[in-house]
């Protein structure tokens, strides 16, 4: 196959690099056409029918030095929120074993750091021990990370490694200002690098454009490897962030981004992430539909409300989805 000027030659296969236009026209395309397409390439991918389950546990609470405008664990805001140290190894564990037992398949943990300290994450790498030997994939999101930290997480045998963009290039410094976009970017080559799958999204209705969500899928999809796993968060507003009073998403707004993002991203565990709370049986169905294949499954995210299980166990049965 010989390789056009816009395509990037990997080692064995070619990957398209997708251009602003070309993501732009997806969005603009008349929404049943847009996701029939999507479907598509979901089936000739994935079996339509199973999503994957992952279950969060916050592990360290509040008092963050970052700004995020979205956050209610950045110090900066007043969110009302009881900061907690880092948990225990035996918290942790049985929060793990309970997630398994409910059906999840992957344990992902969270901190309130703008970058780990090299003891702390120490304490992480037990937890992320302790919790592949009860048989579940671990995700991990813990800030910015050096090239060596990365490192000593995929020596540990961390599967996933969480860090989002968020938004574009260009609207970035609208919602964060005590770090860049491409500190993000350095810290998920470094987790590339180290050989630990991807797991990068952002969030949908913090006041950006069609284009900015166009452009954040364009940096997705165009990485050198996009990520295996790419969480669609809708923005949760939390009362005493700079974002709570923002307009809602227009569901068809949201669900076009989860069609593109299964599109320019054909082989990615597309996740239908925060904001479910706020979204009707009928919209969630459209996500899946779309090319969603994958939740945060159990009664919280970080540290706000998600569906309890019972509720999801319930709607997946309706539909005929199996959680894996
Ligand atoms: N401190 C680490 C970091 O920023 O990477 C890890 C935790 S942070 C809370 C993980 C992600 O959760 C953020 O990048 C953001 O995409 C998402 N998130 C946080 N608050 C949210 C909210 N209110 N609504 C939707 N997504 C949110
Ligand atoms: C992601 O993209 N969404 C999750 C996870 N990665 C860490 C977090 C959502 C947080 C929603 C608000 C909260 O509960 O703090
Ligand atoms: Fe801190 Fe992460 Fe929240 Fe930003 S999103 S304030 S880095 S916990």
């Amino acid at each position: 196959m010989s390789a056009h000027c816009c395509d990037q030659q990997t080692s064995n296969s070619v990957q398209k690099q997708w251009t602003i236009t070309e993501i732009n026209a997806l969005f603009a395309l008349p929404f049943n056409d847009l996701i029939f397409q999507s479907h598509q390439i979901h089936r000739l991918n994935f079996n339509a029918n199973e999503v994957q389950l992952s279950t969060l546990l916050n592990i360290k609470t509040g008092s963050c030095p970052e700004n995020c405008s979205y956050c209610p664990q950045s110090a900066h805001y007043n969110t009302g929120l009881k900061k907690e140290p880092l948990m225990s190894l035996e918290s942790v564990l049985t929060a793990a074993k309970r997630a398994k037992s409910a059906g999840a398949s992957r344990f992902c943990m969270g901190a309130a750091w703008r970058s780990p300290r090299d003891n702390d994450l120490d304490k992480v790498i037990e937890m992320v021990q302790a919790i592949k030997a009860e048989g579940l994939e671990t995700c991990v999101t813990l800030g910015m990370l050096t090239p060596d930290q990365a490192q000593k997480l995929k020596k540990a045998g961390l599967d996933y490694y969480n860090h989002n963009i968020d938004t574009s290039k260009k609207y970035y410094q609208n919602i964060i200002t005590t770090r860049n976009f491409q500190d993000r970017i350095d810290t998920i080559e470094a987790v590339r690098e180290a050989g630990i799958n991807v797991c990068c999204g952002g969030i949908i209705g913090m006041g950006e454009g069609v284009e900015d969500r166009a452009s954040m899928l364009m940096t997705l999809a165009n990485m050198k490897e996009p990520p295996e796993s790419v969480p669609i968060n809708m923005l949760v507003k939390v009362k005493g962030t700079p974002l709570e009073t923002n307009e809602c998403v227009d569901p068809f707004d949201f669900i076009r981004t989860i069609a593109v993002a299964r599109i320019v991203m054909p082989k990615a565990r597309v996740r239908l992430s925060a904001g479910r709370m706020e979204m009707s049986e009928e919209m969630q169905a459209l996500c899946h539909f779309a090319g969603a294949n994958s939740i945060f499954y159990g009664e919280t995210l970080l540290v706000t409300e998600n569906p309890i299980p019972e509720t999801d166990t319930a709607f997946f049965a309706k539909l005929g989805l199996v959680g894996v």
